[in-house]
């Protein structure tokens, strides 16, 4: 990376963390004038700017509201670069992606989403709050290759492996690939409740599935 990229990375996270959606447009547009990639400049850069907002977060120096306005400047800045990502083209196959029952975070799962569709995967987006019974008739009715579950709360944790459990009972789980990840997962929770994959970010997402569905 140069550190000319290196600058637009750090003016678009900053366009986040201020909560500043006119700059987050304006840093999008020079980025894309000056040849930065449109993938890169969304991890590297809003993604990188909504990860600094939640530290502030638990620092306990931005509250909710504060949060809102930094997620509507990364949407901001996202709409301008999303018609510019480069897709593969290939057709990888399925997923039915959603956020988990009692759960309403959804950033981490729309980024995940951006980057399986920039891979060449067709995504079926079922939203936040998804009960588990959900999961299972969505992959069952668009035969889905992957079901990719997010979820950002301890609490809500639990109901991946309720879809992992459903998917058994319809005897559809052999067919079926189950990947997880947000913040409160980890590599041994997904094995604990009999995932096939897990990733930490929504760069690795699309590794994992690649190589989930054997096309990597
Ligand atoms: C933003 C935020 C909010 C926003 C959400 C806006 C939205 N539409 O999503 C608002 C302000 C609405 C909110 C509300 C609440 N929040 Co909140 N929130 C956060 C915060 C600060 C950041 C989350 C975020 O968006 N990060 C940025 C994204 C890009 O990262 P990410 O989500 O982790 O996703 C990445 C990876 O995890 C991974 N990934 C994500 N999903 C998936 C899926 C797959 C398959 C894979 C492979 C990878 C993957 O890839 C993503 C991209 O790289 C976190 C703290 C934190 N630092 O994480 C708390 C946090 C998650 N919230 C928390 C809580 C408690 C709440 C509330 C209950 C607060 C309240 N008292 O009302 C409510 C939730 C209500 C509900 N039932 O859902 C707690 C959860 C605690 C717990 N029990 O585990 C946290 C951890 C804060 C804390 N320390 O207390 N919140």
């Amino acid at each position: 990376m140069s550190a000319h990229d290196e600058s637009h990375f750090k003016e678009l996270s900053n366009a986040v963390v201020e909560m500043d959606e006119e700059r987050a447009v304006a840093a999008a547009h020079a980025a894309l004038e000056d040849g930065v990639e449109a993938y890169d400049a969304i991890q590297q850069g809003l993604s990188e700017g909504m990860a600094r907002a939640g530290q502030l977060f638990e620092e306990e120096e931005y509250f909710i509201p504060e949060l809102l306005m930094c997620s509507d400047a990364m949407y901001a800045g996202l709409e301008v670069l999303k018609p510019h990502l480069k897709t593969t083209g290939e057709a990888r196959g399925t997923v039915v992606i959603g956020v988990v029952e009692g759960d309403t975070h959804d950033i981490g799962k729309n980024m995940v989403r951006i980057m399986f569709e920039t891979g060449g995967f067709h995504v079926v987006d079922l939203g936040r709050d998804v009960p588990p019974q959900r999961f299972v008739d969505a992959a069952r009715e668009v035969k889905a290759d992957i079901i990719a579950l997010s979820t950002l709360m301890t609490t809500t944790m639990e109901g991946m492996g309720t879809v992992v459990r459903l998917l058994e009972e319809a005897r559809i789980r052999d067919g079926i690939k189950v990947m997880v990840g947000g913040g409160p997962i980890s590599p041994g929770f997904a094995k604990r409740i009999g995932a096939d994959g897990y990733a930490v970010n929504a760069a690795e997402a699309v590794k994992v599935a690649k190589e989930l569905v054997g096309s990597a």
